[in-house]
């Protein structure tokens, strides 16, 4: 069986390692590499070009190489049968839940702004400063990773709320779905972390309406996707003072250009996309572990849902 491995990322040598070690024999190809197209029964991918996936005629499996696929619903001749299955690490549900915490954090106590005083050697308070109880998270989003994310701030004090489209329950957390409970998470929400899919339902959903709705000062985490968020509606609500302050690391454009006027903003802090890292020594296991079922004929896991499209 050969599998065609393609990512800008420079991780080929470790997931050709660790793929061989767990399935001997496998013939590893990296793109664009790609010797006989018919020979390829497996793409293993992040952001494969256009048309590429059309191209391999005997193709029984695509996997992401991250826990989104927006970038394979991006391919406008993505193969309409071939099973798609999405990353689903706990080492990637944990790391991000390590990012969700540290940023939450650092928005609550007012670090964006003490580290801007620390520039202008200013000693000054931020007043009020709450505790954790009294601030209220919202995460949108309540599949593992906002799950995971919202449990450890809860276990960390704060007032948590969380939102899905569809119904769903989390012990501790103020569980809403539903346009209807959009609303209502907003309104009560002083920072709000971003951990949807990007389908067309969410793209734009950080904008303009969302603002309004919060609180007036309201905070934002964004570690969905660039497209969650309107850039020009934040950059408009935070010169108003209608968002406080904002934490980034997915953008429009990656990576974010020089000029971007995100890079200077003195209340937004911007990280290059680094939230939930793919660990080929983790992931590997789980990719492997669906080629086996693909080979033994068994149902696959982790599979997206193409009618959701994620
Ligand atoms: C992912 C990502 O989808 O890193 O895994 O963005």
């Amino acid at each position: 069986m050969a599998l065609l491995f393609k990512t800008s990322a420079p991780t080929a040598g470790l997931w050709r390692e660790e793929l061989c070690r767990l399935l001997p024999g496998l013939d590893f190809r990296v793109w664009p590499e790609i010797g006989n197209p018919r020979d390829i029964e497996v793409a293993l991918v992040w952001h494969p070009p256009a048309g590429l996936l059309k191209s391999l005629p005997n193709l029984r499996l695509i996997a992401s190489l991250g826990a989104g696929v927006d970038h394979l619903f991006a391919d406008p001749e993505l193969p309409p049968d071939v099973p798609i299955m999405r990353l689903v690490d706990p080492h990637m549900v944990q790391a991000m839940s390590e990012y969700v915490v540290l940023e939450v954090l650092r928005l609550h106590r007012h670090d964006l702004a003490y580290a801007a005083q620390q520039g202008a050697r200013e000693w000054r308070e931020h007043r009020p400063q709450p505790n954790a109880p009294e601030r209220r998270v919202g995460i949108l989003g309540l599949g593992q990773f906002g799950t995971d994310a919202a449990l450890k701030l809860r276990a960390l004090g704060f007032d948590v709320g969380g939102w899905s489209r569809r119904p769903k329950k989390v012990e501790g957390i103020r569980c809403h779905h539903g346009e209807a409970g959009l609303e209502t998470l907003l309104r009560t929400t002083e920072i709000a972390v971003c951990l949807l899919p990007l389908t067309p339902a969410t793209e734009g959903i950080l904008g303009r309406r969302s603002f309004a709705l919060m609180p007036r000062g309201a905070m934002i985490v964004n570690v969905g996707r660039g497209r969650h968020l309107v850039e020009a509606d934040l950059l408009e609500a935070l010169d108003s003072g209608q968002i406080g302050g904002a934490v980034l690391d997915v953008f429009h454009e990656e990576p974010l250009p020089p000029d971007h006027p995100f890079w200077r903003h003195p209340r937004i802090a911007v990280t290059p996309h680094i939230a939930a890292l793919t660990n080929p020594a983790t992931a590997s296991a789980i990719v492997a572990g669906n080629i086996r079922r693909l080979r033994r004929g068994e149902a696959l896991q982790d599979l997206v849902d193409r009618a959701q499209s994620y």
